[in-house]
């Protein structure tokens, strides 16, 4: 028989026992698991609650929130707002120093420009006076170069082979032999015979001026003759025939002028007159050969003669001899002046 699942064997004689009624056993409700009905209610009114205390902090959170960013704004819009006045008044401020401070420049530069025309005056100036000190200098040097040349004579004649003052280039002029100190052997050098105006190529003291070694020159606007070598050429500078000049054919020449004498002073007042600055002890005074009186530079090389007769004139013969160190006409210059005479005028 089925007893179904509450009947069991019995162990020891194996029989059936009988079943045993089943028992329900009640939990003392103490230990009962109570699912209230209304337990769900409570937890969403709690919630509620706390979402509600939530909420009213967020709020009130929020509108502190903004009271206070209120607030600071005020501050901040209160100190820009000083800050705006404080910066207006420093620009104001700084204006104002501007304004000053331009007014100060203004004034420096105003200074500044006179400044600047008192340097450039003085600059002017200061020009002027070295243009002033070297006009003095140029003079001053004209001066000295015209009226008081080098002591010592920075020249020599050139080739003399026969030594008989007669350059080799002068012996050419004159014919005469250059190997030959006397070439007509009659006592005299060839050079002494054409300084003082005889003939070296014939004895018996035959003159240079009608050898046909020489030519005349006659001035006859200012009346004077003068001799020169007839390989030469007599050239006026000009139609007034106040100077004239003899080329002869190097880059030496030689030159008549005649200057005036208004005051018919004598010679030496009328070369101080001239040169106030010329050394007078460097001036050889001398007579020449047609008895004139005549001052002879230091150089020797320009003769200042004038005539007895004719007081208002000055006559100025120069040899020029560019820059040359060695010249070759010393001895024909000294013939020419030897030769110079005042034409007499014929009423
Ligand atoms: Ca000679
Ligand atoms: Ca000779
Ligand atoms: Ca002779």
């Amino acid at each position: 028989m089925d007893i179904g699942a509450g009947q069991k064997n019995n162990p020891s004689t194996g029989e059936p026992t009988k079943p045993e009624p089943y028992e329900i056993h009640v939990m003392p409700p103490k230990f009962r698991v109570v699912k209230a009905k209304g337990s769900a209610s409570k937890v969403l009114i709690i919630f509620g609650i706390v979402f509600f205390i939530l909420a009213l902090l967020g709020i009130g959170g929020y509108f502190f929130y903004l009271q206070m960013s209120q607030v600071g704004q005020n501050v901040n819009q209160a100190n820009l707002n000083q800050e705006a006045v404080n910066n207006a008044n420093l620009n104001q401020a700084n204006e104002n120093l501007n304004l000053e401070n331009l007014n100060s420049l203004e004034n420096l530069n105003v200074n500044g420009n006179l400044n600047a025309n008192e340097n450039i005056n003085a600059e002017l100036n200061a020009n002027l006076n070295v243009n002033e000190n070297i006009n003095a200098n140029l003079n001053a040097n004209a001066n000295a170069n015209i009226n008081a040349p080098a002591q010592t004579l920075n020249y020599t004649s050139s080739l003399d082979s026969d030594n008989d003052k007669v350059t080799d280039v002068e012996e050419d002029l004159y014919q005469t032999d250059k190997r030959t100190a006397d070439t007509d052997g009659d006592g005299y050098l060839d050079g002494d015979e054409i300084i003082n105006g005889y003939n070296p190529k014939v004895a018996g003291g035959a003159k240079l001026e009608t050898s046909g070694l020489v030519n005349k020159y006659t001035n006859p606007v200012y009346n004077y003759q003068i001799l020169y070598p007839t390989s030469w050429l007599a050239r006026p500078e000009d139609q007034s025939l106040q100077a004239v000049l003899f080329i002869t054919g190097t880059e030496e020449f030689m030159r008549i002028a005649v200057e005036d004498n208004p005051n018919k002073l004598d010679l030496v007042s009328w070369y101080m007159q001239l040169s106030p600055q010329a050394d007078l002890n460097l001036l050889e005074k001398i007579k020449t050969v047609k008895g004139y009186d005549a001052l002879v530079s230091p150089d020797k090389l320009t003769y200042y003669i004038l005539d007895p007769n004719v007081q208002n004139k000055v006559y100025v013969i120069n040899y020029n001899i560019d820059a040359l160190a060695q010249i070759n006409f010393l001895s024909t210059f000294q013939m020419m002046v030897n030769s110079f005479a005042v034409v007499p005028i014929v009423p």
